[in-house]
């Protein structure tokens, strides 16, 4: 099954919105299958962030993805990559469409509430950088047995 890397970033669990976003991937039916508190590093976010490691703006990233912590999350179902990017919305929440949470939530580019992973490679990269493999726990989902 495919499998996402979603984190609400600093801004985000400062705001208590992180149930906002965990909603919006169980509302469209995806699994949750590890989450958890991070204080983001240096280190991990230079690794994370490999493709902006040398743009002007990293030092920015860096400073904001420090300065609390952040809420990891594997996210798992059909096409959850790009969907995920999809609930996320554009990366400056100014050009995000209302409905999705950049959109909803978001104000500034360099704070803009989520990060979700751009393709399936980036997202098996990623889930590497934030969990150990038994982090992320497999599970089937069956609703019929909880109702009573
Ligand atoms: P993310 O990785 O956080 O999910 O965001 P994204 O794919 O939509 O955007 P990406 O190009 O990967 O950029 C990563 C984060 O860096 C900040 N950024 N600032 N000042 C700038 O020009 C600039 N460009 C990107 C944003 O916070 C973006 O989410
Ligand atoms: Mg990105």
């Amino acid at each position: 099954m495919e499998r996402t890397f979603i984190a609400v970033k600093p801004d985000g669990v400062q705001r208590s919105i992180t149930n906002k976003i965990i909603a919006k991937f169980e509302e469209k039916g995806f699994k949750l299958s590890a989450i958890k508190m991070v204080n983001a590093n240096l280190e991990m976010l230079t690794e994370h962030y490999e493709e902006h490691k040398d743009k002007p703006f990293f030092a920015d990233i860096v400073k904001f993805m420090t300065s609390g912590p952040i809420l990891a999350m594997c996210w798992e179902g059909k096409d959850v990559v790009k969907q995920g990017r999809k609930l996320l919305g554009a990366t400056n929440p100014l050009n995000a469409d209302l409905g999705t949470i950049r959109g909803d939530y978001g104000l500034d580019m360099g704070r803009n509430v989520c990060h979700g992973s751009d393709s399936v490679e980036s997202a098996e990269r990623e889930l590497k950088i934030w969990f150990s493999e038994g982090e992320i726990v497999s599970y089937k989902k069956d609703e019929e047995a909880w109702l009573y």
